[in-house]
């Protein structure tokens, strides 16, 4: 492979309706796409999972578009590479930034896939067909129209519900979730809402039968989570905490955490989250792969990388139509009683709908 041209795209697209979280509320959406052109033609295409503002991690949209204009592509362009996995050793000599590093290398995963011929999925070595899917629900305005989400959602097949606390709309929406739905498969996450002097309320949860609970402290912490989970019975699953392998080591070996949410843009690309999932499962701790309420490109990695083994867990990528009135790919991420079958075709396996992305489209950048 050798890119010779790329292409960033900035898009705005609106949610059906806006998600809320411990930090905040989001309803239209801008992200980066980047479009990265072989030298014989071929096309992939990588999204940025960065928002527009630094709530989630460091990163937003403009710094991925520095550090993509300043630092990533120059270091691509023209570079003979043989295969994906080098990407990341490019990018070595840059700190951090994963999500700006995740854009160029989901791009160079796709162009490989298809000159390889492989869907992305066997690329990454994946051994699924279809992939099981949960949903996450964010804060709603009542418990009754969380319960009615609920309702639906397990109707619609989705295999685990994930719910957002944060102080105050905790302890009594997991119980009356527990009571209305006594043997769905349910879960938490506080988006680091909580402190360890928070752990006598945590530990109600206990009481609630939950598959887990995610990143309840602070998204820096690995310390506190070990000493938390050490007072809780239900697991907790670490998602801001992890930036890479040696950041899942460190957590699993300290006792931090007991299942871990893969977020390919947070660590940095496909090829780390593909040694965190061969790490976890040499050690017997399950992997899910988390959501960023990403387009259908975006998803579409998701899903590929869903395949490996040792995603055993039910994972937040849910179908296009749970955000998108209109997706960017064709035909859209269709997810039925709670499956998403993997697409076969090579690549990321679906066509980019360009009418949409140019639809959705603020502004574009060509590099060469
Ligand atoms: O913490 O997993 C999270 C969305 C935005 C930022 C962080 C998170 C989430 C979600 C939704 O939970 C996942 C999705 O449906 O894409
Ligand atoms: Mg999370």
């Amino acid at each position: 492979m050798k890119i010779t041209d790329i292409t960033i795209h900035h898009l705005r697209m609106t949610m059906k309706n806006p998600f809320t979280t411990s930090f905040g509320s989001l309803q239209d959406k801008e992200f980066l796409l980047l479009e990265a052109k072989d030298a014989d033609g071929t096309i992939g295409w990588g999204e940025s999972v960065a928002f527009e503002t630094p709530w989630y991690n460091e990163e937003t949209l403009k710094t991925n578009w520095h550090m993509l204009e300043d630092f990533l592509i120059p270091l691509i362009l023209n570079k003979e590479i043989k295969h994906p996995d080098e990407v990341s050793q490019i990018f070595a000599p840059i700190r951090k930034n994963n999500m700006a590093k995740s854009t160029i290398e989901g791009a160079v995963w796709d162009i490989y896939a298809q000159q390889t011929n492989q869907s992305l999925a066997e690329a990454l070595g994946g051994t699924r067909d279809k992939i099981e899917v949960g949903i996450s629900i964010g804060i709603q305005n009542s418990l009754e129209e969380l319960v009615d989400i609920v309702d639906r959602s397990l109707k619609d097949g989705y295999k685990r519900i994930k719910v957002k606390i944060k102080p105050g709309w905790d302890v009594d929406v997991m119980r009356a979730l527990r009571e209305e739905f006594p043997d769905a498969a349910i879960m938490a996450d506080a988006n680091s809402a909580y402190r360890l002097e928070d752990s006598a309320l945590l530990k109600q949860l206990d009481a609630f039968d939950l598959m887990m609970i995610e990143q309840p402290l602070a998204s820096d912490d690995i310390i506190d989570h070990a000493q938390l989970q050490k007072e809780l019975k239900t697991p907790i699953c670490l998602d801001e905490s992890i930036h890479s392998l040696e950041d899942a080591r460190k957590a699993i070996e300290l006792g931090s955490t007991e299942i871990i949410n893969i977020k390919i843009g947070r660590v940095g690309g496909l090829t780390e989250a593909k040694k965190i999932h061969d790490y976890c499962e040499a050690q017997g701790v399950p992997v899910w792969c988390g959501g960023m309420l990403e387009s259908g490109i975006g998803r579409a990695h998701n899903i590929a990388l869903t395949t490996l083994p040792n995603f055993i867990l039910p994972g937040d990528t849910s179908g296009s139509n749970r955000y998108w009135k209109k997706d960017i790919i064709l035909p859209e991420v269709v997810a039925a009683d709670g499956y998403i079958d993997v697409p076969q075709t090579a690549g990321i396996g679906y066509e980019i709908d360009r009418k949409t992305v140019e639809s959705y489209t603020i502004t574009k950048k060509e590099y060469k």
